[in-house]
């Protein structure tokens, strides 16, 4: 029996523009903080550095042809703010805007429907010097003129607008780095700006971020013309249950919202959790009317779902669950962080649905970096990558099949590119790079994404 989705579900693939793009300083671009970060010796494995990445930039229309060949109907893209804004506000850059309206008019030719991303990570340079980034409410007010202007000016063809990244990654990632010890070698663990704040100045950042999202929402709404959707792409934290039994759910619900209290859950709550309030540190400083555009009312709900964040079970005192910590024997797909397990891509759109009442979901990231070689005969047989994505798919659609409202699946990611810190060494991609000659290949995989989404099915 074939295991089908909702009709009209996107079958997508995602990408970021600091990852793929290159053409760092071309058309006019100002910096980003990943161009300043990745330049900075001993920060990226091998010190390697997005200058020229993909040459996506260049090559996009190469680039969609590939998708549109591999099945793709839905194209998740960021849009580099420095490209638009070169110093984060003040006068745009026609030349940046035109590459992205050129890259639309090439997917809708493709009949592939276009998502954008505006904040995948790159933030102006400028905005960084003059005010620390997201430690300031200027930075979130300057992201909702460039979100509204994006919406103004491409309005007419892209109607998905997801406003920030994963909160999470580049909030923790790049305010708060971590020392760790890898053979004697010591990494720091985050990303651009780098930064190592308190605990209470990091609330104050994330509380940035939320607002800047809910300004953006706002900014998009008003500028954009009728019909143009907006929601964000949050990197959630799942508490996976245990067992899969009433009271077992309940505990792994509580945790999820109290472990997403300063993102997901003030986003779609207009609250903080008392837990979170009263942490040790203090912060964030906040207003009600601040929480009120915080939780401006969304279109739709993105999700990157890579890993379970924690096991739970019940318990009988307060908080009414306990965590089950990860055995070191969990087992794990190439990244060293991706501990593996399928039943997360069931168990994080439900509990957004049991959670918050989500009535459109969009998985907007779900992938894995195995260790690809082209073989003599010129192909890429990744069978762990089309095992990885059988198993995510069948619990996707096992959820969707219990009337979880999962509009859209874009997986991580369409091609090989920059993972930020571990340099070009882990490979996302259905599609291979040569990042010697920039050839592509579609990898094994591919070819199962195709048959998938051709069949609207688990296949
Ligand atoms: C996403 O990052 C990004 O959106 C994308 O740009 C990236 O290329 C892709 O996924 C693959 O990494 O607390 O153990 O998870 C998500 C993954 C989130 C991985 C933060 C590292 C910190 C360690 N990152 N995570 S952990």
């Amino acid at each position: 029996m074939q295991r089908r989705f909702p009709e009209g579900f996107h079958w997508g693939v995602a990408t970021s523009a600091y990852q793929i793009e290159g053409a760092w300083d071309e058309d006019g671009k100002g910096p980003s903080i990943w161009d300043t970060y990745a330049h900075t010796p001993g920060k990226i494995r091998n010190d390697e550095n997005g200058d020229l990445a993909n040459g996506h930039y260049h090559r996009y229309e190469e680039d969609v042809a590939l998708m549109k060949g591999i099945g793709t109907t839905a194209y998740r893209f960021s849009i580099a703010w420095p490209r638009i804004f070169p110093t984060g506000s003040g006068k745009p850059n026609p030349k940046g805007l035109d590459f992205y309206s050129r890259l639309v008019d090439q997917l809708l030719a493709a009949g592939i429907e276009p998502f954008a991303t505006l904040y995948h990570w790159d933030l102006p340079q400028t905005l960084q010097d003059k005010h620390g980034g997201w430690q300031s409410v200027e930075t979130a007010k300057a992201f909702a003129d460039y979100a509204g202007y994006v919406a103004e000016q491409l309005g007419d063809r892209v109607k998905h607008y997801f406003t920030i990244n994963e909160f999470r990654s580049f909030v923790e990632g790049g305010y708060q780095l971590v020392d760790v010890k890898v053979g004697g070698k010591t990494i720091q663990l985050g990303g651009a700006p780098g930064l190592r704040l308190s605990d209470a100045e990091l609330k104050q950042v994330r509380h940035h971020a939320v607002l800047g999202h809910g300004l953006a929402v706002q900014a998009i709404r008003a500028r954009g013309p009728a019909g143009t959707r907006v929601g964000f792409a949050e990197n959630i934290r799942v508490a996976v249950p245990i067992v899969d039994a009433p009271e077992y759910v309940a505990a792994a619900e509580a945790a999820t919202r109290e472990r997403n209290a300063g993102f997901m859950t003030v986003m779609l709550e207009g609250r903080y959790t008392d837990e979170y309030l009263a942490e040790a540190g203090g912060g964030p400083r906040f207003t009600d009317d601040e929480l009120d555009t915080i939780a401006s009312p969304l279109d739709f709900v993105g999700i990157n779902v890579y890993r379970p964040g924690w096991y739970v079970e019940p318990a009988d005192e307060p908080p009414g669950y306990r965590e089950i910590p990860i055995n070191a024997s969990h087992p794990k797909m190439q990244s060293s962080w991706h501990v593996l397990d399928p039943e997360v891509m069931y168990w994080a759109p439900k509990q957004m649905q049991s959670i918050w009442g989500s009535k459109s979901i969009f998985i907007t990231e779900n992938g894995c970096a195995t260790g690809d070689v082209v073989a003599e005969d010129g192909k890429v047989y990744d069978t762990d990558r089309v095992m990885f994505l059988r198993a995510c798919l069948g619990q996707l659609q096992r959820a969707t099949s219990e009337g979880v409202p999962v509009d859209g699946y874009f997986l991580w990611s369409a091609q090989d590119n920059f993972e930020w810190i571990d340099g070009y060494g882990n490979r996302f991609g259905l599609i291979y790079v040569d990042f010697d000659t920039l050839e592509r290949t579609p990898k094994l995989s591919a070819e199962w994404f195709r048959a998938a989404s051709r069949a609207n099915a688990v296949v």
